[in-house]
């Protein structure tokens, strides 16, 4: 019995490892890769990447659910109730369980060493502010503003002590000097680049504020997903494909962030630099608006006591 159970582990790793490198091998010919079955449309350039390493966990998931659930059904049948047959009192094979132990490692090791390219592309290899479409993404309960530099290529500094419902919702300095839209507008074929902040709510007449939440932009079809963190306000890029059509894409918040998460959405347009310039009122390849700049941040005022305000600025 102990033979039969450690040969279908056996079994189980050995076809695990072997379906990922069967797909990994499949994923690095070099052909740009077909959008995998019941995936959304694919628009980014890196989201190919993803896609192959959805694949792969895929199948190894798949493997492993399979193999657990032919053990179960195997150990059902095969000691199922028989008359006369006495139970038998185990204290469980060491061997067995050092065998899976190092099997899941292996697998988890493997998983981060061929995702490794993927990761430093995405995370790491942020384009230039100067060579990309900037757009700054605030988050709150429960919706998304899109806030694009304007005519002068400057953003405006944001607190939340400014913060004016109605009025100047997002606390900008000047919420004139920058395009506020509840659309993410973004070119095809250039990289953008966007900076994520959650935003607090503050009601100045009442001098209470809500503190902002962990929300998380995401966006299937860019294969895009990145928290936002109060406090941090955290950079992400993608380049959407030349060849997407104009069309217009679902945003989603993938955190649950309140009692109105699910309303938490807005749409993304890819617009040709022409219709770009129409919408946002601007040219943002024009001298003046481009080269933009994301601002730094504000360092802390000086003797700032801790105690809540001192964390409230972006
Ligand atoms: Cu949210």
């Amino acid at each position: 019995m102990k033979k039969t159970l450690l040969s279908l582990a056996t079994v189980v790793t050995a076809s695990l490892f072997g379906s990922s490198l069967f797909a990994q091998a499949a994923a690095s010919d070099g052909t740009p890769a077909e959008k995998p079955p019941f995936m959304p449309e694919l628009i980014s350039s890196y989201g190919d990447q993803i896609d192959d390493l959805f694949q792969l966990i895929l199948i190894m998931t798949t493997v492993v659910a399979v193999g657990v659930l032919g053990l179960m059904i195997y150990s059902l049948v095969v000691f199922r109730h028989s008359e006369g047959r006495r139970a038998k009192f185990t204290h469980g094979s060491n061997k067995l369980e050092i065998a899976w132990t190092l099997a899941t490692a292996g697998i988890l090791i493997f998983i981060a060493v061929v995702q490794k390219d993927a990761w430093d592309h995405i995370k790491k290899d942020l384009p230039p502010e100067n060579e990309a479409f900037l757009v700054r993404v605030f988050a709150e309960r429960f919706g998304w503003s899109f806030v694009y530099p304007g005519p002068d290529g400057t953003f405006e500094t944001n607190k939340d002590e400014d913060i004016f419902p109605g009025d100047n919702d997002l606390g900008l300095a000047d919420p004139e000097k920058d395009v506020i839209r509840q659309t993410l507008y973004v070119p095809r074929d250039r990289p953008v680049l966007m900076e994520l902040v959650s935003k607090g709510k503050y009601d100045p007449n009442t001098q209470t504020g809500e503190v902002p939440v962990i929300h998380s932009f995401f966006s299937p079809h860019l294969r895009l997903k990145q928290d936002v963190v109060p406090y941090m306000p955290i950079k992400v890029w993608f380049k959407v494909l030349p060849e997407t059509d104009a069309n217009s894409y679902e945003i989603v918040c993938a955190e649950l962030c309140g009692e109105g998460h699910y309303l938490m959405n807005a749409r993304m347009e890819i617009l040709g630099d022409a219709e770009l310039k129409t919408t946002l009122g601007y040219d943002w390849l024009a001298t003046g608006a481009f080269p933009a700049r994301f601002r730094e941040p504000e360092p802390a005022a000086a003797g700032a006591s801790g105690a809540g305000s001192a964390k409230h600025g972006d």
